[in-house]
């Protein structure tokens, strides 16, 4: 009778032990599987046509070298990512999602992204709407 109990609690011990490995097991691959990812994700918001510095999301937005920005139009718009700022010969020299190309962030769901390899401070902006900008600062 003792016995049998004391079987019940090893198995159950063990049952639970594995159970427990395998959900650590499992989290350790996911996060380094995410850190391995050198995806950063952003997002054009919902209404960003009316916004200046929150249209864009996070802002700003923080990557490592050599890690690529991944830019989701969530909006019911055509936006883009330019970098630069409005007006300046170096507009969209960077990087630039465009009018017309195949990046274009035209209707929602579309994306844009962009690999960046040195470090610094990088403003954009949307040709389209002057007001919406962004930074992304790589380190
Ligand atoms: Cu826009």
């Amino acid at each position: 009778m003792l016995e049998n109990m004391v079987k019940e609690i090893v198995y159950f011990a063990a049952i639970s032990i594995s159970i427990l490995s395998f959900v650590l097991i499992g989290t350790c691959t996911y996060n380094s599987v995410f850190a391995q990812g050198d995806k950063v994700q952003a997002s054009i918001v919902y209404g960003a046509s009316s916004l200046t510095d929150t249209a864009y999301s996070p802002n700003p937005i923080e990557a490592s070298i050599n890690q690529t920005v991944v830019w989701t139009n969530d909006d019911f718009t055509f936006h883009t990512v330019t970098s630069g700022s409005a007006g300046a010969v170096d507009a969209g020299k960077a990087f630039d999602s465009g009018l017309a190309s195949p990046t274009a962030l035209s209707s929602q769901g579309k994306t844009f992204e962009h690999t960046f390899d040195t470090p610094g401070e990088y403003p954009y902006f949307c040709i389209l709407h002057p007001a919406m900008v962004g930074t992304v600062i790589v380190t």
